[in-house]
């Protein structure tokens, strides 16, 4: 069994959106001493640091790296460190060189150290124009426009390879949007979904920056980390698909997030301001078909509109009143 074999895992990007959450999830799960926090631009909040080891780590330099495995006996590791959608468009240069470098080093050293598992989260951002939009298949075109799609397809191949050629047991998912109250996301298209929150209690204001009807894939911080937890522990002869899975949890648009945020705030406004990450939004899929995930490993996610809505609004509310929003 996985969980008897494990020893150690690695989270790198533990202190961006999702590893701040996944870290303390997997600490709860297999121990704060055996998971191992890797970050460096942002600052580990005092739970990282209090629940486990940390360590400063730029996923692309593999010296410091494969010291950091050698010396915490690694042998799972999920890679999170990456540059995101918009972000990406800045500095392309530097979005490819930070996604594919830093990967690179991890299914190198996961093949040259024999470790048991790697989890590498890919996206939405893998599809294009050319792709269906609505109940976009598993297997499909992957033709993306931005730099950031472009890494996570080639990223796609790469693990692919990695696991044909030389059986590294790399598996992944295509996240959609991830809202979450903890962290806030670092330079997505879909970051509006979480900034509307912080601002509709805050202010009871928001200027959204994609048109009010351009529906995207979202999917609540719990379910994210479920679905990384899930298909990691799944027996290896039920992950069929070793490039990515579709994996979503519902999708809405900026308009409809709003009405559900009106219903516990009457008196929010949100007005609508596209700028250029509307054409990414543009590109990418309304509707995912995950078929595949739930057969393969059992995918199922638990938050909806409303249940993800009343969830943020409380942890939020509470955050404001206390002084800590
Ligand atoms: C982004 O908007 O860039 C990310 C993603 C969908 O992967 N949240």
């Amino acid at each position: 069994m996985y969980r008897k074999t494990m020893r150690k895992i690695l989270v790198t990007g533990a202190t961006g959106q999702i590893g701040s959450e996944l870290t303390l999830a997997l600490r709860d799960k297999f121990g704060g001493e055996n998971v191992v926090a890797a970050g460096h631009r942002r600052p580990p909040s005092d739970k990282l640091l209090n629940t486990g080891p940390f360590v400063y780590l730029d996923a692309t330099d593999k010296k410091t790296l494969d010291k950091i495995v050698e010396e915490y006996d690694i042998d799972t590791i999920y890679h999170l460190a990456a540059v995101l959608s918009v972000v990406g468009e800045k500095d392309p240069q530097n979005a490819w060189r930070v996604n594919m470098e830093s990967l690179y080093n991890v299914l190198e050293i996961a093949r040259e150290k024999n470790l048991t598992r790697v989890f590498w989260p890919s996206s939405i951002a893998v599809f294009g124009p050319e792709t269906p939009r609505v109940k976009t298949p598993q297997n499909t075109i992957l033709i993306p426009r931005t730099i950031y799609g472009v890494s996570k397809a080639a990223g796609e191949l790469l693990c692919n390879y990695y696991f044909h050629r030389f059986g590294v047991d790399v598996r992944s998912v295509r996240y959609p949007g991830i809202i979450s109250s903890e962290t806030p996301p670092g330079g997505g298209v879909t970051d509006y979904a979480v900034e509307i929150f912080y601002e509709a209690i805050k202010h009871k204001r928001y200027t959204c920056f994609l048109k009010a009807d351009a529906v995207l894939p979202m999917m609540y911080m719990p379910d994210c980390i479920n679905a990384a937890l899930k298909i990691m522990e799944a027996d290896p002869s039920r992950i069929k698909c070793r490039t990515s899975y579709n994996v979503t949890a519902m999708s809405f648009s900026p308009a409809e997030l709003a009405a559900e945020i009106k219903r516990h705030i009457p008196d929010f406004v949100c007005e609508y301001k596209p700028d250029f990450r509307q054409q990414i939004a543009d590109s990418w899929p309304m509707t995912i078909d995950d078929s595949a995930a739930r057969e393969d490993w059992g995918w199922r996610p638990e938050y909806d509109l409303a249940a993800m809505v009343k969830d943020m609004i409380e942890k939020l509310s509470k955050r404001f009143v206390e002084g800590r929003l």
